[in-house]
């Protein structure tokens, strides 16, 4: 399997007010995915319609936008083998409440609109790699070796 998939994560305003990135990026640093870019910024409103687009027409679409532009978020690309999944297993499902203890989402957050953590969705063929061309410029995403990079794979 090929282990420099990439996948897009960002921890949402919530996190970030709540003193959870280092919490959240430790987590995916011990599990043994690399980290390729990261950035601390506020989401605009363009940006916020065209991460979210594919939710423009559902009731809570105008609450997502005003959530996710409300406060600085951390966004970041992982790399790994099978990272897109292996990082949605690891954020639980999108309701909170619905998931595992062990999880992002089951161990810090309590409610739906305010779950935490957004990572491409590894059913959405492509998503990973549109979200990152949307948040980051190639020159951005850096290419290196890890120093257990060999005892992380076989
Ligand atoms: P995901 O983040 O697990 O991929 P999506 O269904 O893609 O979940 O929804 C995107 C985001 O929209 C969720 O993470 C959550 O913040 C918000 N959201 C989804 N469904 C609802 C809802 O029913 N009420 C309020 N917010 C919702
Ligand atoms: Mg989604």
């Amino acid at each position: 399997m090929s282990s420099d998939e990439r996948t897009f994560v960002m921890v949402k305003p919530d996190g970030v007010q709540r003193g959870l990135i280092g919490e959240i990026v430790s987590r995916f640093e011990e599990r043994g995915l690399k980290l390729v870019g990261g950035k601390f910024i506020q989401i605009d409103q363009e940006l916020a319609h065209d991460h979210y687009g594919e939710h423009e027409d559902k009731p809570f679409f105008d609450g997502l936008v005003e959530f996710i532009t409300s406060g600085p978020v951390f966004a970041m690309v992982w790399e790994g083998a099978d990272a897109t999944r292996q990082v949605r297993s690891m954020v639980g499902e999108t309701d909170p409440a619905e998931s595992a203890p062990g999880t992002i989402r089951g161990d810090f957050g309590l409610d739906l609109g305010r779950n935490v953590i957004h990572a491409s969705d590894h059913e959405d063929e492509g998503a990973n790699e549109r979200e990152i061309d949307l948040f980051f410029d190639e020159d951005e995403l850096l290419d290196y070796e890890r120093i257990d990079e060999a005892w992380l794979y076989e």
